[in-house]
């Protein structure tokens, strides 16, 4: 890997992945989206990992797909190489997926961390859909997922105007779970991933799925899909423990099964 650093256990039962292009601001090329597909792919697959953290550095997450790499394709060029199908596998992972963000999350940078299930945020974090500043608009998400989460006036603003939206202002618009100084950000992010770490993993991966349904259905078929999952959670072993634990006055341990 050149372009992100794997952790398996950066505590236990928690993979951190941190995208390593500093210089040029985590800008996400091909080769570092590839690597990050195969991470993904690798960790989900891992008994051993129940959450997974991906963070940039203090100055940028990552400022946008890199523009170097795509300025004079054609549109032709951009379908047929397809260089952006490495982007589904984000939200295909099962397993929670935290972005822990400090400095620029811009472009394709936003929408990395939008794609993930919770994003904790730094005071310095900043943002962004510029794709209107290069003459284009945003294409992994953007448009959908801003939208949902601060609503069309707000939305509408960022990505017409290519204008920021520093931490605080994110938080209040529920796009971030939570702003912390520098510092506190992995700790932090630690904290909230080990928390879920000790849940069934088959129920919370049950939830998040159900709840990712929620933003691809209508409320019947989102209520259903949940019910199904639900129902399922008490062909699980982690069920029966987790019951019986309470009744029992004790703590649960979950095996994943
Ligand atoms: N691409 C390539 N290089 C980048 C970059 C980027 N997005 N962002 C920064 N860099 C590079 C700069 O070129 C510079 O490199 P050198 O010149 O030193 O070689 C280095 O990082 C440091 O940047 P600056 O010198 O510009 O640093 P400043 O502090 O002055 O400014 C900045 C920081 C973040 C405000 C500025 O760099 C900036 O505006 N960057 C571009 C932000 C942007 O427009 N991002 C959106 C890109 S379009 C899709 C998936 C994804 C996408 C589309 C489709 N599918 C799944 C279909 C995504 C598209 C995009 O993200």
């Amino acid at each position: 890997m050149e372009f992100i650093k794997v952790t398996e256990q950066a505590q236990p039962s928690v993979a951190l992945i941190e995208l390593n292009r500093p210089k040029e601001l985590n800008a996400l090329n091909k080769q570092l989206m590839e690597e990050l597909r195969d991470a993904l792919q690798a960790l989900d697959k891992n008994e051993a990992v129940r959450v997974i953290i991906l963070t940039g550095n203090e100055q940028a997450f990552a400022a946008g797909a890199d523009i170097k790499q795509m300025a004079d394709k054609s549109a032709i060029d951009m379908l047929v190489i397809d260089q952006f199908s490495t982007w589904d596998q984000i939200r295909k992972t099962k397993k929670p997926l935290i972005a822990a963000v400090s400095g620029f999350a811009l472009g394709g940078g936003c929408e990395l961390a939008m794609m993930c299930d919770m994003i904790m945020a730094s005071e310095t974090a900043r943002f962004g859909q510029p794709e209107i500043k290069i003459g284009t608009i945003p294409g992994a998400g953007g448009t959908q997922r801003l939208t949902r989460a601060l609503g069309k006036a707000k939305s509408m603003e960022l990505i017409l105007t290519g204008r920021f939206l520093a931490a605080e202002e994110a938080h209040f618009y529920g796009l971030v779970n939570k702003v912390v100084p520098v510092e506190m950000l992995l700790p932090e992010t630690f904290k909230l991933a080990a928390e879920i770490a000790q849940l069934s993993p088959i129920a919370v991966q049950l939830a998040k799925e159900a709840i990712n349904r929620s933003f691809e259905t209508h409320l019947d078929e989102g209520l259903a899909y949940e019910r199904r999952n639900f129902y399922l959670t008490f062909a699980s072993e982690d069920q029966k423990e987790g019951m019986k634990a309470f009744v029992e006055k004790r703590k649960a341990t979950y095996v994943g099964r």
